[in-house]
């Protein structure tokens, strides 16, 4: 099996539930972007991005489809297979559009887009962003009171997808420390060294 990563937000999670699942898989990087790497990339992901997940013959991309496979294969129950699978799913689907949505704005304006452009957008986005940010923060702090993971006080794949921006959250403007309750989910994981540094040890 082969994981196909880079150091960046999404990717980050696939090679941290990954590691956390001690999954046998060869961690290759990769610049999907890369003009010189798109068209061979362009063939085990149409979308050309990473995470790529290569097992049985078959490809995954999106780092969720990645960690459902990887626990499947572990005989896990990080990715739910019982009756708390539909509020994971929840959690999960809802840090996509929503938090991660909103914190994406500030990883790629403030860490990614530096790097290649000379542009910002107009303050507004910024101000629309740090809205549902904060607003989206505070859901999660509340879901969290009085338990000590987000879905059946056992920790599952929804703890490291709605937590996807936070080790990014500092560098990007990114308030954290804010909410009590998902700082403490934030320190929790830390304590983990799968998520606390997935690329230990990669290129
Ligand atoms: N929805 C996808 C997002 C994939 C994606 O946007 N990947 C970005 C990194 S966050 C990418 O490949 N960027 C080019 C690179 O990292 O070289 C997932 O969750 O796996």
């Amino acid at each position: 099996m082969r994981l196909y990563y880079s150091q960046n937000l999404n990717p980050r999670v696939a090679v941290a539930a990954a590691r956390y699942l001690k999954a046998p898989v060869d961690y290759i990087a990769a610049s999907p972007m890369h003009p010189d790497h798109q068209d061979a990339f362009r063939k085990i992901n149409p979308n050309t991005r990473v995470p790529v997940l290569t097992a049985e013959g078959r490809t995954y991309w999106e780092a969720d489809a990645i960690a459902c496979k990887l626990s499947a294969l572990a005989g896990a129950d990080f990715w739910r297979t019982d009756n708390s699978q539909p509020e994971m799913i929840m959690w999960i689907s809802w840090a996509t559009h929503h938090l991660n949505s909103a914190g994406g704005v500030y990883y790629f304006w403030n860490l990614i887009a530096p790097q290649f452009m000379d542009f910002q957008p107009e303050q507004s986005v910024f101000d629309e962003a740090m809205r549902d940010w904060r607003q989206f923060m505070g859901i999660l702090d509340t879901q969290l009171q009085g338990r000590e993971w987000l879905v059946d006080d056992r920790l599952s794949y929804a703890d490291f997808r709605v937590a996807t921006c936070f080790p990014f959250a500092k560098a990007a403007g990114l308030p954290l420390a804010d909410f009590p309750q998902v700082q403490r989910l934030a320190d929790q994981l830390s304590q983990l060294d799968a998520w606390r540094d997935p690329f230990a040890g990669l290129a």
